[in-house]
């Protein structure tokens, strides 16, 4: 087996799915569901692999990159690619593929149930029935906030973006949206109406954050942002932590300024426990499980797989980045 062409893979991945690369390659697996794989770790347990096959959470930069002589790919296991160096990939002439479209669905789903959960203080309600606070009935006890003809506000009308607004239409919102760009023929098929980032600020009842982690969109939501919000309105994160100013967001949340947050991202993932947002009894939190349904991640892994299996054996991959 000296001349198979290597795969390393940075986190364990289901047999069903990395079974039959071990046909036709020489495939390296981390051991562990329990712990994850350091930079270090993966520098030097890497360091012959053609393919490189990693998560969000993995750090992919230059020096990484450069240390990689043989690498031709680097599959992610997201749509989003902000953790690798996608300059340092290309002037190397490495291929960086990630997993679009399979997701888009099912990170509607969840930003929707996130929005819906913020809204009626779904996880309070549920932390307060377990912690036996649930003694009387008083009518205005864990009242929320009406998500049926609300207005939603979505910054960043990619193909999840469009999903959320779909769904939104069922709940009779009113969508406005702001992007890079206008989207002019999905404004008159699904009636959502393009925005400037203040005004959609100003006016959204729910703001749902769907933008890629860029230099532009990094703390693009600070402190003049928030302010700028209802104070009954909710902010609900399923893109990347770094877009919201975690403190910013934390003053708003603490000085009523802002009504509520729902969170499936942070700008340190895991979320360190001691975490000031995780005091808040106005946020919903989650373990950024946006794409995670089962048959979702079974795609997102086959999709890497095939584009894997397609470097190493010379043919064009279906979902380059670059
Ligand atoms: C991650 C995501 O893939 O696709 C993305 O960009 O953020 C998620 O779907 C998931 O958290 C696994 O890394």
């Amino acid at each position: 087996v000296a001349n198979l062409e290597k795969i390393f893979i940075t986190r364990k991945l289901p047999d069903e799915v990395v079974n039959p690369l071990r046909e036709k390659f020489d495939v390296k697996m981390w051991h562990s569901d329990e712990i994850s794989m350091t930079y270090d770790e993966i520098k030097s347990q890497a360091r012959d692999a053609h393919a490189l096959w990693t998560v969000l959470s993995d750090k992919v930069d230059r020096p990484l990159i450069e240390s990689l002589t043989n690498l031709k790919v680097i599959s992610n296991l997201a749509v989003g690619y902000n953790n690798i160096d996608i300059d340092a990939a290309k002037e190397h002439g490495i291929i960086v593929t990630n997993t679009p479209g399979v997701l888009t669905e099912t990170t509607a789903d969840l930003a929707f149930s996130l929005l819906l959960a913020t809204a009626r203080r779904v996880t309070e309600a549920e932390r307060e029935l377990r912690a036996g606070k649930w003694k009387s009935w008083t009518p205005m006890q864990l009242t929320g906030m009406d998500v049926f003809g609300a207005t939603l506000g979505i910054i960043g009308m990619g193909r999840i973006g469009e999903a959320v607004a779909r769904r939104a239409k069922g709940f009779e919102m009113k969508v406005l949206y702001h992007n890079r760009s206008r989207k002019i023929n999905a404004e008159e098929e699904f009636g959502f109406t393009y925005v400037e980032l203040d005004a959609l600020l100003k006016e959204s009842d729910f703001i749902v954050v769907l933008t890629p982690l860029t230099p532009e969109t990094k703390g693009m939501i600070g402190e003049r942002e928030l302010n700028l919000m209802k104070k009954t309105a909710a902010i609900i994160n399923v893109a990347r932590g770094g877009i919201i100013d975690e403190k910013a967001l934390y003053n708003a949340l603490t000085s009523n300024r802002i009504w509520a947050a729902g969170l499936d991202v942070f700008e340190v993932e895991p979320v360190p426990l001691d975490h000031p947002l995780l005091t808040l009894p106005n946020v919903t939190v989650l373990p950024h499980i946006g794409s995670a349904s089962i048959r979702t991640r079974m795609a997102m892994m086959q999709m890497n797989a095939d584009d894997i299996k397609a470097v190493l054996e010379n043919k064009e991959p279906k979902n380059k980045v670059i």
